[in-house]
């Protein structure tokens, strides 16, 4: 299955189908999360996206109490508080696609996600809304999940990903990627497991006066949203002091993690880069 790269995200499909909350977790833990539709145009380009790939499935998830019609999950809920309906970001809508027929309706009292529909409901017959709107539904139905990326984004496997002339967020995802972000202002985020085997990625043009490495804090447990502080970073072959947690190896271009600085928990790799650069706190960002 391709990705989608549209306005400079990357969108793909879970294709298992979970409860929302699941897939919610599950598009976070892959670096990304629930797509967060913001224009008719993009719900336009990410409906036509799945409408392409559903052609291949052979099993196809509805939801009973939404017409029984085929949906995917969206990021949209008003699980915290009915009617006031928010992005997993916490971020309100600034725009919709309800179902024309007076979605979202929370029928029976308990229909507190979206789903983006494949089809007119009721299936086969219409009238309450039709396919690339999207309807509330009960939050345990199991369905595939659209997961949006904010950047260019690889896959779970070893990918090549270039920028442009412009400023681009390049996400490798898992598997030892090869990152060029080429001119402008990049940003090169790490948000997926750590693994000096299977995840190390390879920035191959990392200029410190322009560019930016992006450290998720779900995965980089020890340091806190924000600026990197001075103290956390350290150049050399490990950690000298207990708050070190960001190692730049100048000699061999390497970036490590270490949890506890040089406490008793080793540092892992997670990129390299070219050797000698100027690095500071400064090329770091914990999101
Ligand atoms: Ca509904
Ligand atoms: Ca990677
Ligand atoms: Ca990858
Ligand atoms: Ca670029």
């Amino acid at each position: 299955m391709a990705n989608l790269y549209y306005k400079g995200h990357t969108y793909t499909i879970v294709l298992k189908a979970m409860d929302w909350n699941k897939a919610k977790a599950k598009a976070e833990s892959m670096g990304g999360h629930l797509v967060k539709i913001e224009s008719s145009s993009e719900n336009k380009a990410v409906f036509n996206y799945v409408k392409g790939e559903a052609k291949s499935w052979k099993t196809h998830y509805l939801a009973f109490d939404g017409g029984g019609a085929e949906y995917l999950w969206i990021g949209a809920s008003d699980v915290g508080s009915e009617g006031s309906w928010r992005w997993t970001d916490g971020t309100s809508l600034k725009y919709a696609n309800w179902g024309y027929g007076g979605e979202p309706d929370n029928y029976n009292g308990n229909q507190n996600v979206a789903g983006l529909a494949l089809e007119s409901w009721p299936a086969g017959k219409g009238g309450l809304g039709r396919a690339g709107q999207w309807n509330d539904v009960n939050q345990w139905t199991s369905l595939y999940s659209v997961v949006e990326f904010d950047g260019l984004a690889g896959t779970p496997q070893a990918d090549k990903l270039k920028g442009t002339s412009g400023s681009n967020t390049l996400l490798g995802l898992q598997g030892n990627d090869t990152l060029t972000g080429g001119r402008g202002k990049d940003a090169f985020v790490f948000n997926t497991k750590l693994n000096a085997k299977t995840n190390v990625d390879k920035i191959t043009d990392f200029r410190v006066k322009d560019d930016t490495i992006r450290l998720d804090d779900r995965i980089f447990k020890a340091l806190d949203a924000g600026s990197l502080s001075l103290e956390a970073f350290h150049i050399g072959s490990r950690a000298q002091d207990e708050d070190d947690r960001i190692i730049y190896d100048s000699r061999k271009g390497a970036l490590y993690y270490d949890p506890d600085g040089n406490g008793s928990a080793a540092q892992v790799k997670f990129a390299s880069l070219a050797k000698n650069l100027k690095m500071t706190e400064a090329d770091f960002f914990v999101i």
